[in-house]
């Protein structure tokens, strides 16, 4: 299929992304030497973009370049190249915010476009070093630290609302990205669509299930209409730990393309539901063999831990901001400045964040649910290579995902997930 495309841009190869960096002042000076002496490597391992390392004498970079349509599913699939101008907006919004916990962008080419950034090394996907049982003592800090400060500060309890309805307007362009969610998330893995696949034919009985499932479909539309209604803060909006390049003293959130004014939970969930699905996946890797740096038992313990340390660390920091920084619009300050006030804000608080955790949640079960039903699958689940055993896995991770979403109120506090994950992967099946 020919795909129209403007005036300027063409997706880079090797020799492209050389000449256009070279083309850059202050790239070829970071690079040092000449552009003969640069290697450059496409490294894309994303369902949508290219990717280019590129290394010179003196330093490196990263290009990302947006293709006209989805890198996964060829040209039939088009999609705004776009998505490179709302990711390079968020990096620099949520930038303002978390400094070092995203790579540095250098340069932003509106025609190609591409961004140009700091290139992390020894840094890896993080989903790759969980599958061999890495542990990463500062992920659940700092992942919360992220969370707190991009959905705190971009949000009216910080800013000004015609600040925050500024940033809506600009970020609602996104709508392609969004509607990809919208399909792949909250829809196609509860019914039939060509781009669904699953463990099959064992997982066919539970797919079935779904499909038939009313009250399930209930409960992931009710969801779907948050994702699309609320305008709560500024969100990655694809925050799996597939966005999270770290080693064990550094963490760095990368790719938020699908950036959009959202509900917070639709972030916090996808990072509690993709740990979860990493939890249950370690059962496969461990029938399998592969080698691991600690015990697998461990290893899941140490999983669990996360998703515990994650929701206490990001709660605490959040309230923490809402009581120094409580500033914009929402909750003026003024309306809660006595004694009575002061307490019955900060019993507000609280239920705040409870309702919060259970909009985390139900999004986590929709998150864990659509990576082994639908189109997009996790290398957690998909790098266990008996079909039988990497079922397993699955159906016990979509049994509690299940319940997430449609029985999200029974979860009054993080360890009750957490205790029902050990429940659910002790129980046989
Ligand atoms: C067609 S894009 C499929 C998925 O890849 C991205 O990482 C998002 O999660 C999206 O849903
Ligand atoms: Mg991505």
């Amino acid at each position: 299929m020919q795909l129209q495309t403007p005036e300027g841009y063409h997706p880079l190869d090797e020799a492209g992304v050389k000449a256009f960096v070279a083309a850059l002042p202050s790239m070829s000076q970071r690079l040092g030497g000449e552009p003969t002496a640069w290697s450059v490597g496409e490294v894309g391992d994303g369902n949508l973009n290219l990717v280019f390392l590129v290394d010179g004498p003196d330093g490196s970079c990263c290009v990302k370049q947006s293709l006209p349509y989805v890198r996964l599913v060829g040209p039939d699939w088009p999609m705004p190249l776009e998505r490179a101008f709302f990711e390079h907006e968020c990096m620099v919004d949520h930038g303002r915010h978390v400094g070092r916990l995203i790579p540095e962008v250098y340069h932003y080419d509106p025609e190609m476009f591409a961004i140009v950034m700091e290139k992390l090394s020894p840094h890896i996907i993080m989903r790759q070093g969980m599958i061999n049982g890495v542990v990463y003592p500062k992920f659940a800090s700092d992942i919360a630290e992220y969370c707190a400060q991009t959905l705190f500060k971009t949000s009216t309890l910080y800013l000004p609302a015609e600040e925050v309805k500024q940033r809506v307007a600009v970020f609602a362009g996104n709508t392609e990205l969004c509607r990809i969610t919208e399909d792949l998330i909250f829809t196609d893995p509860y019914r039939q669509n060509e781009r669904n696949r699953w463990t099959s034919p064992q997982l066919d009985p539970v797919k079935a299930a779904f499909e038939a499932d009313s009250e399930l479909k209930l409960a992931i539309s009710r969801l779907k209409l948050k994702f699309m209604g609320s305008t709560e803060a500024l969100l990655h909006g694809d925050l799996h730990t597939g966005s999270v390049m770290l080693t064990p003293d550094d963490t760095r959130i990368i790719d938020p393309e699908f950036a959009f004014y959202g509900p917070r939970g639709f972030d916090l969930g996808a990072v509690i539901g993709n740990l979860l699905i990493n939890y249950f996946a370690q059962d496969g890797h461990a029938a399998e063999g592969r080698p691991s740096e600690t015990p697998r038992a461990e290893y899941q313990a140490w999983v669990l831990e996360t998703v515990e340390a994650f929701w206490t660390g990001f709660r605490a920091r959040f309230i923490e901001f809402w009581e120094a920084e409580g500033t914009g619009d929402g909750y003026p300050h003024d309306l809660f400045a006595d004694e009575a006030g002061r307490s019955a804000l900060a019993e507000e608080r609280e239920r705040f964040m409870d309702v919060l955790l259970h909009d985390a949640l139900g999004f986590a079960g929709a998150k864990m649910i659509r990576r082994i039903l639908g189109l997009a699958h996790n290398i957690d689940l998909e790098w266990i290579e008996d079909p039988d055993i990497r079922a397993k896995c699955e159906r016990k991770c979509l049994s509690l995902a299940r319940e997430l979403v449609l029985e999200t109120g029974s979860f009054n506090d993080i360890t009750a997930v957490t205790r029902r994950a050990r429940e659910v992967a002790a129980a046989a099946g």
